[in-house]
This record gives C-alpha cells, sequence and structure tokens, in this order.
C-alpha cells in the first residue's frame, strides 16, 4: 500500500515529499492551474459551496471523501492505483519483458505526445462546460456537472504530474502549453476535435458525459495496458472516477426520455416541443452527433501510429487480458474500405486495425445505454425507439471522413445529404428551442426542470432534495 499524504500543499500518493526538486516544479504549476481554474472553469459558482467527492487515496473502498468545498478550494491530488508487482509487458514486441518504470529513450516523443493528448482532454471539457451551470435543471444535476469538472481537473494534474516526473523540460512546456490552448479557440485550440465543440445545453451536456467521457473511458483502458507503468497506474485510477461522469450521461438522457415519453402517454395529441418538452426525434439528432464526434476521437480505422503504439506497448487494447493474441501479427481485421465509390470489405493487418479494434468495443459498450432508453421508452407504452447511427455517419477522421453516408449506413451523394441534414443531425431551431427551455437556472432545492424527470436518487445516501450546492 503506497503512503498518502493528504496534509501537503498538493494531496499525493506517490512520495512527492520526497522529490524536492519535483515538488517544487509541481507546486509552480500549482498556482497556474488554479488560475486557469478560476478563469475557465465554472461561470458564476467559484464562491458557492458544493458538496464534492475528493478523492484522497487510491484504495478500493474508501477512496473519496464527501463535503462541501468552494472549488477553487478542492484539493485536486495525484493517486496512482497501487504498482502490480514484476508486472510485465502485456502485449506486442516485448511482450513478457520488465514493464517500463523509466521512460525509455525511443519511445520519449511518442510516449509524450499520448500523454499531451490525453492531458489536453482534461482542461477542455472543464472550457466547454463552464456555462451550464448558469441553466442547470437541478441543484443536484449543478453538483453533478461540478463533481465531473473538479475531476477532470485532477485528471490534468495526473497527465501534468507524468510530464513533470518523467519528461524533463519539454515535460514542463507541455504542462504550461496544457493551460494555454483553449476549447475552441481558432489561434489555439484543444487538440481533438470534439473537444473544441460548444456545449451550450444540457442535453449536449449529458449526450458528452455518456459518448465523449466513453471514449475517455477507453482510451484510458488502453493506456492502462501500458509498459510505461507510471501511466498504467495513473490511468487506472483515473477510471474509477470515470464511472460517474458516464452515468451522469446515461441518466440524464434516461430522465430526459421519461419525462417526453410520460406526456406521450399521458397527451398523445399534444406534441412534446409545444409543452417546453424534448421531442425524441431531437434526442435522436443529438445522439447522432454525439456519438459520431466521439468515434472521431479514436482516429483512424488504419492507422500506422496505433500500429506503432501496439508494438512498443505503449498502448494496448481495452482489458488486453481478454484476448487470446497479444502479439497480433498474423491476423487479420475486415473492415468497409470506400473505394471507387462503393464500399468494399477488406482484410487489413491487426496491428493497423488497433484503433478500430477499440472504437468497436467502445460502440458495444454505447449500446448498453441506448437500450436502457428505450426501456424506458417501451414501459411508458411509447412506440419509438432510439439507435446508435453507423459509424460511418458524420465522420470527419478516418476512412469515412469527406463522404457522407445516413445513419443507417447508406451512401448518400452531397445533394441528399445537404438536404436531409436537418433530420440527421441539430439544428439551428433544436439549439433555439434548448436555449428556450433552458433559459434560467432551477436551483430551489428536489426542484426540476419541467423537460427532465428527477432522478431515482440522490448523491451517496443524500436525498434529491439536498441542497448540493449552497450559497450563504
Ligand atoms: N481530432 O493515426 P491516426 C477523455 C490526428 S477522451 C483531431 O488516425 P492515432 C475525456 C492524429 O493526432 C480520451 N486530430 O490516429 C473525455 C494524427 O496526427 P498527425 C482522450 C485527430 O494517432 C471527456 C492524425 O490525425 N485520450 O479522456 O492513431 C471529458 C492521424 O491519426 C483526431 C486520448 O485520445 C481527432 N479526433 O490516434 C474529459 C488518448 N484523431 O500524426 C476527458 C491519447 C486523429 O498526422 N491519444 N487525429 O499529426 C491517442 O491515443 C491518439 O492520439 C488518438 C489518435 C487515438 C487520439
Ligand atoms: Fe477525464
Ligand atoms: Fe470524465
Amino acid at each position: 500500500m503506497s503512503s498518502i499524504a493528504t496534509n501537503e500543499k498538493i494531496p499525493n500518493n506517490v512520495s512527492l515529499a520526497s522529490d524536492r526538486r519535483l515538488q517544487r516544479a509541481l507546486e509552480e504549476w500549482q498556482p497556474n492551474f488554479r488560475k486557469w481554474w478560476v478563469e475557465m472553469g465554472p461561470d458564476g459558482f467559484q464562491e458557492h459551496d458544493v458538496w464534492l467527492r475528493t478523492a484522497i487515496s487510491a484504495d478500493s473502498d474508501g477512496w473519496a471523501h464527501f463535503d462541501y468545498v468552494k472549488m477553487p478550494d478542492y484539493r485536486w491530488g495525484i493517486f496512482l492505483a497501487d504498482p502490480v508487482q514484476d508486472r510485465t509487458i502485456g502485449f506486442g514486441d516485448d511482450m513478457g519483458k520488465p514493464a517500463w518504470q523509466e521512460v525509455p529513450g525511443e519511445h520519449r516523443n511518442a510516449l509524450r505526445r499520448l500523454i499531451v493528448t490525453q492531458g489536453d482532454t482534461e482542461p477542455a471539457s472543464v472550457e466547454q462546460q463552464r456555462q451550464l451551470g448558469l441553466t442547470c435543471p437541478s441543484l443536484y444535476d449543478l453538483r453533478n456537472l461540478f463533481q465531473v469538472n473538479v475531476e477532470e481537473g485532477r485528471h490534468l494534474w495526473a497527465m501534468v504530474y507524468l510530464l513533470h516526473s518523467h519528461f524533463g523540460r519539454d515535460g514542463r512546456e507541455e504542462a504550461e502549453a496544457l493551460l494555454e490552448r483553449r476549447s475552441g479557440n481558432a489561434d489555439n485550440p484543444r487538440i481533438l476535435g470534439a473537444f473544441n465543440a460548444p456545449m451550450l445545453d444540457w442535453l449536449s451536456f449529458f449526450m458528452f458525459t455518456y459518448f465523449t467521457d466513453r471514449d475517455g473511458k477507453y482510451q484510458l483502458l488502453a493506456l492502462a495496458e501500458s509498459a510505461f507503468d507510471p501511466l498504467s497506474r495513473t490511468t487506472r485510477f483515473m477510471l474509477t472516477e470515470e464511472a460517474h461522469h458516464m452515468f451522469v450521461g446515461e441518466t440524464g438522457v434516461q430522465r430526459v426520455v421519461e419525462r417526453t415519453a410520460q406526456h406521450m402517454r399521458d397527451q398523445k395529441d399534444v406534441e412534446p416541443r409545444s409543452v417546453g418538452l424534448i421531442d425524441l426525434p431531437m434526442v435522436q439528432r443529438y445522439i447522432n452527433y454525439w456519438f459520431s464526434i466521439s468515434l472521431d476521437l479514436f482516429g483512424g480505422e488504419i492507422s500506422s501510429n496505433a500500429a506503432q503504439y501496439f508494438a512498443s506497448g505503449l498502448k494496448g487494447r481495452a482489458h488486453e487480458e481478454r484476448y487470446d493474441d497479444h502479439v497480433a501479427l498474423d491476423p487479420s481485421f475486415e473492415m468497409l474500405v470506400p473505394k471507387d465509390g462503393a464500399l468494399v470489405r477488406e482484410a487489413v493487418p491487426m496491428r493497423t486495425a488497433m484503433n478500430e479494434v477499440l472504437r468497436t468495443s467502445y460502440v458495444e459498450d454505447c449500446q448498453r445505454g441506448v437500450d436502457k432508453w428505450n426501456k424506458t421508452i417501451a414501459e411508458l407504452g411509447v412506440p419509438f425507439e432510439l439507435t446508435l447511427p453507423s459509424s460511418r455517419f458524420n465522420r470527419q477522421v478516418g476512412l469515412y471522413a469527406g463522404l457522407h453516408f445516413a445513419p443507417d449506413g447508406r451512401a448518400l451523394g452531397a445533394a441528399e445529404w445537404e438536404a436531409k441534414r436537418g433530420e440527421f443531425l441539430p439544428t439551428d431551431e433544436d439549439r433555439a428551442f434548448l436555449g428556450s427551455i433552458m433559459s434560467r437556472a432551477v436551483t430551489e432545492p428536489g426542484k426540476m426542470a419541467h423537460w427532465i424527470a428527477a432522478p431515482k436518487k440522490g448523491i451517496k445516501g443524500k436525498p434529491v432534495e439536498f441542497e448540493y450546492v449552497r450559497h450563504d
């Protein structure tokens, strides 16, 4: 069991105090982080007391502490999962050799790049979500938003710790740059596409935490397999926090469709939208959008980068232990490749298909929540089914980028795509409508906005009507 220092300036279980240089470097980064948080974190709520979970250790039971805290005073710490004794590399060319405690020179650039890319998404999401508090549907939801935000802040700390402790001067520079890029900024944007998309309404927030945080889950699972042991340990602990983020998304969408389906059952002749409710075709358009831009986050279907990461042991597959062959040199992976206007089934060398392998596991995982949403709708007797669009739909990265496909995967001409776009993807009217029903914050304890059902229960044994966020 690693020893835990929670009363230091930076709570940690990595014996930070025994490495003065590193401690000093991180203590110098800390005020810059805090400045970024106050500037770019949740707008309008920095002085509020929020009932938050704080990681205080990496133990499987009792790793978190719940209490009121003002967000700028949140104790962002550095926690790595406990080491696995004599851990060896689990896949790729160096399978079976000891895992690395230090960065091998030949993999330094690639590893730094992976860590920076992972790190960049964390503050990006906080920036994307910074206005949402002002239109929260309840105090319960407001608290969940802030819980997600502070933990994404901690995930940034996790990557910055690796950069500072293992990448010397370049690492320190990268850590500064992580606080300088800005989501959606044309001159200095965040690295990956989806993290520059505006997020102005709560339907998007729930879709994001369901679909985009789940990309986080799969990327973290793949990095948890890494031969670079500190990366493996830190991502393993991050996954513990990630589960709640996806819960917020799954139950958020579920409560939206529950509210609408209830209305459809009770007042069949009254259009949901005419009474300020989010109609199910609109929910489908938001699924189509956030799912497709989250698929892009896995990179190209055929990727020499991915093959290289796998060969050298930097990044594996989610749950590598579930595969029989950890070398993956001989087999191939079949995919539909666009060729001369048609889709042709092609066998691609397995290692170059690793992004697609990971994306395939992700898609299966995404389907489970959609099934639950459909169950809610069916139980209310409403004949409507939500679906995940085809993985070819609306892609900007990889084999299908620049081509047009309908949500069912059918190829479309440019004109047909333009004509149907408004059926497939959120429209300006959708956005204006959501803006109109989400124009103010609902902050009376226990009260819910009209467009969403109450959650089944509160957080950590507290009732739904608990005052999760308060201001004195
Ligand atoms: N946007 O070989 P390719 C999370 C670039 S989410 C823009 O196809 P590769 C979170 C790529 O960099 C998890 N650019 O892809 C969730 C490359 O550039 P170069 C985040 C993109 O490299 C919610 C070129 O296109 N973690 O934690 O195999 C809230 C060709 O790339 C995109 C990670 O991403 C894109 N979508 O894979 C908070 C893990 N996709 O070489 C947090 C670390 C590709 O031509 N990152 N490109 O300059 C990785 O493993 C890989 O970088 C990627 C891309 C999977 C993202
Ligand atoms: Fe995260
Ligand atoms: Fe997350």
